[in-house]
């Protein structure tokens, strides 16, 4: 039997990551295309050559044409410009439209048959674009943000209970920026919702609510250490969860910015929302019902998400 075939559209930070979380994994073949001449094919070989180390086979290349990506079964996007300091999601939004336009055309021609994960920010925005760019069932394009965003939160409680992450689930709604929706009811320590925790004693409403907060800003944190990029182990490890999910059958349960079509009363629309993935790709979107005050967060970021793509079709009208 053939293996899987991995493309990953940027192999910058997320990129060189995912390759090498896929290969860890064996998740299948791994192609590395950038625009940058040599550096996916740089890493591909250093990639390769780590493998009789770890133990894993895997083709590992790299290119810089879209024929590289041919007959892809997952593609992967990161292509674009990540966040400087003091930079906003949307600063991005007019550099890596451009960006999707071309990634879209190439996926379209070389791997229409590919379950495509879009990791670019602003994230909403860019994967609806590049499911209109790329023409794909829209089941089969999705975003990256939700699974990165609840580890977080899920990370920050753990931390917080001293116990451990795998005992911590955590739901996170709405669009992958400053108005994304931490649900606390639907967030859980072995079971026992946040809400409940609080009422136990275990923490006050007032830290809860700080802890929240670290979570919407979570990707501001890691961008102010840095100084020269943004978070990618964290991003990269939630995009691998989302691809073995559909490569694997597994129907994992996961928030991803998935198209909406009169879901949650939204329509044509990419935000985040809990998921099935499958080997159909979104197989099932999950409608959960949202108190009054978590429709009025949720309402809000979804104007925000509508808000960046209205500059979207300002600046490309086809779209
Ligand atoms: O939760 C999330 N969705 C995110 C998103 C979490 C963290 C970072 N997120 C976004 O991912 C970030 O704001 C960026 O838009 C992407 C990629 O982040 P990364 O840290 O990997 O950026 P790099 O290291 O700059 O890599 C981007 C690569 C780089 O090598 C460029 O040469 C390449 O993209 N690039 C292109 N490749 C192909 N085609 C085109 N046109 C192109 N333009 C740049």
């Amino acid at each position: 039997m053939a293996r899987n075939k991995i493309a990953l559209i940027g192999s910058g930070q997320i990129g060189g990551t995912l390759a090498h979380l896929a290969g860890l994994k064996e998740l299948g073949d791994i192609v590395l295309f950038d625009i940058a001449e040599g550096m996916p094919q740089g890493k591909a070989l250093d990639l390769a050559e780590s493998s009789p180390v770890d133990g894993f086979d895997s083709g590992l290349s790299g290119t810089n044409t879209y024929e590289g990506i041919a007959g892809s079964d997952v593609v992967i996007v990161t292509a674009g410009v990540p966040r400087k300091p003091g930079m906003s999601r949307d600063d991005l939004l007019e550099i890596n439209l451009k960006v999707m336009e071309q990634v879209g055309a190439g996926i379209k021609k070389y791997a229409p048959d590919a379950f495509v994960i879009c990791i670019t920010n602003p994230l909403d925005a860019m994967v609806w674009a590049l499911q209109k760019f790329s023409g794909l069932p829209a089941n089969k394009v999705v975003g990256m943000a939700g699974v990165l965003d609840s580890a977080r939160f899920r990370y920050f409680l753990a931390e917080e209970f001293k116990v451990s992450v795998e005992d911590v689930t955590a739901f996170v709604l709405g669009g992958h920026g400053d108005t994304m929706v931490p649900l606390t009811r639907y967030s859980t320590v072995a079971g026992v919702p946040l809400t409940d925790l609080v009422k136990m004693g275990w923490l006050t409403a007032e830290r809860l609510e700080e802890i929240v907060q670290r979570t919407r800003d979570g990707g501001a944190e890691i961008v102010g250490l840095l100084k020269t990029g943004s978070a990618f182990y964290a991003p990269a490890a939630s995009a691998i969860q989302m691809a073995e999910s559909y490569l694997k059958d597994k129907k994992r349960v996961l928030p991803c910015a998935a198209y909406l079509d009169g879901q949650y009363g939204q329509k044509d629309m990419y935000v985040g929302v809990p998921t099935v993935i499958g080997e159909n790709g979104i197989e099932r979107i999950i409608e959960i019902d949202l108190n009054s005050d978590e429709k009025a967060m949720f309402d809000k970021s979804v104007a925000s998400v509508n808000g960046l793509v209205d500059a979207c079709k300002k600046i490309q009208p086809a779209l």
